[in-house]
């Protein structure tokens, strides 16, 4: 009686003492990068928005100009983005390629008249559709004001191969 008593309490202490262990696993796997995914630039964990835009962004063999970081412009009234900026080779970009704004923000796209004819279309996927058109070496900019939380996926049609894709978050 005694003796049961006495390895009870022992298997008592070893539970705690494991559940301590599995406890402390879970903490310092959580503080480089953890479960809930990709970290981005600044170190924090993606939303499941910006997420989307991620794997959109990363889902091919492209070399994409997309180093994992939003702009962050929430709250900002109106948004440039350059059509024809440095990247995926020349002037094959979208910059900044990934953007985080607030619902009511006209969004502008400008061309900056380098690197051949582009445009702005949505691929499948996008909460929004988007077409500028042909690909033109320059033009007015082309805008749209996002009334609604969602994400724009976009790409430009000569050059999606060489990874000129952007994304827009609305929150
Ligand atoms: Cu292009």
């Amino acid at each position: 009686m005694n003796t049961d008593e006495t390895s009870r309490r022992r298997f008592l202490a070893a539970a705690a003492t494991a559940g301590a262990s599995v406890a402390l696993a879970g903490c310092s796997s959580g503080s480089d990068g953890g479960e809930s995914g990709e970290s981005d630039a600044n170190g924090g964990d993606y939303s499941a928005a910006e997420q989307r835009v991620v794997d959109y962004l990363n889902s091919n063999d492209e070399t994409g100009n997309f180093d994992g970081s939003f702009a962050d412009e929430t709250g900002a009234d109106e948004v440039v983005i350059e059509v024809g900026a440095p990247g995926n080779g020349a002037n094959y970009a979208y910059a900044p390629p990934a953007v985080t704004i607030s619902t009511g923000t006209t969004v502008s796209w400008e061309w900056t008249g380098e690197g051949g004819s582009h445009n702005v279309v949505s691929a499948d996927d996008s909460d929004f559709e988007l077409s500028s058109g042909s690909p033109q070496e320059q033009r007015e900019p082309f805008t749209q004001t996002f009334e609604e939380s969602g994400v724009a996926f976009y790409y430009c049609s000569p050059h999606r191969t060489l990874g000129m894709k952007g994304g827009v978050v609305v929150e």
